[in-house]
């Protein structure tokens, strides 16, 4: 029986390339978003079976409504991709709108929750898993500006641990990805449709595709049973910090 990937933010970036990667593995995949035409085209592109799931991720009654709707089938859920997220906003804590923050905690840490809470039962009563948690370099350090997002990845981060923690004897494992600068929608979400700024980010230097990160997540993945890669960082090579980028 083929295995199954649950993958939150499918429908763009990271999470699109993993899905692309996991089906070349062979990976059964639960594609979910909030732009259900997206998820179409991807289910179209892939040669596995997958099964569509559009939900909000700060819905906490859409989540579990979601969840709940997953046939039978489809219930042995063996990777779960916490991925869904974004920055909104790059602005002094003086400046900040408040809406963004907002958005930050409730998709960044909230949403990640309430579907890690959906589904690990699951894995737990099976005793098999794989959580992997998409934090970002954001999560390790802080750097000008990023005051709200940076401090929803260190939440991820501290999610992380004690998910790893919490989890350990149960046959679930639990690793973390943080990349640096990854050139996806992300910017363009960040400052909000603003083309220029958003193409200025990855200007001068290669940064990393989203398939550069869903390779990663791939290894990770299918390392043997009694191996855990537990926490990575991955940097374009021009980048060294967050703030420090070999800009031409
Ligand atoms: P994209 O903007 O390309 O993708 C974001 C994904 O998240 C989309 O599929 C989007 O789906 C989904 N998403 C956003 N908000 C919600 C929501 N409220 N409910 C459900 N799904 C949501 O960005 P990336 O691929 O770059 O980002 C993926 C992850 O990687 C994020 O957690 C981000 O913080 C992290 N990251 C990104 C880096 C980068 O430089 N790009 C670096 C480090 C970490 P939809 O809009 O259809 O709902
Ligand atoms: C995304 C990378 O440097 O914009 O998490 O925070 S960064």
């Amino acid at each position: 029986m083929s295995k199954i990937a649950f993958i939150t933010g499918a429908t763009s970036g990271i999470g699109r390339a993993t899905a692309l990667l996991l089906a070349e593995e062979g990976y059964d995949l639960i594609i979910c978003g909030r732009r259900e035409d997206r998820l179409k085209a991807l289910s179209d592109e892939v040669a596995v079976r997958t099964l569509e799931l559009s939900f909000d991720v700060r819905n906490r009654v859409e989540v579990e409504g979601a969840i709940n709707s997953i046939p039978d089938a489809w219930k042995s859920i063996d990777v779960l991709l916490n991925n869904a997220g974004n920055a909104h906003g790059l602005s002094k804590i003086q400046d900040g709108n408040v809406d963004d923050w907002d958005a930050m905690i409730d998709i960044n840490v909230k949403g990640l929750l309430y579907v890690t809470k959906a589904l690990v039962p699951e894995m737990v009563s099976k005793g098999s898993g794989h959580i992997v948690n998409i934090g970002s370099i954001a999560g390790k350090e802080v750097y000008p500006n990023g005051n709200v997002y940076c401090a929803s990845k260190h939440a991820v981060d501290a999610i992380n641990n004690g998910m790893r923690m919490d989890l350990n004897g149960t046959g679930v494992k639990v690793s973390q990805v943080c990349p640096g600068l990854v050139e996806t929608e992300f910017s363009m979400v960040r400052f909000k449709g603003d083309t220029d700024r958003s193409k200025s980010v990855y200007e001068g230097f290669d940064a990393l595709t989203a398939y550069d990160v869903a390779d990663l997540i791939r290894f990770i993945v299918t390392r043997p049973a009694h191996v855990n890669i537990s926490d990575t960082v991955i940097f374009p090579a021009a980048q060294a910090a967050s703030t420090l980028v070999d800009k031409k």
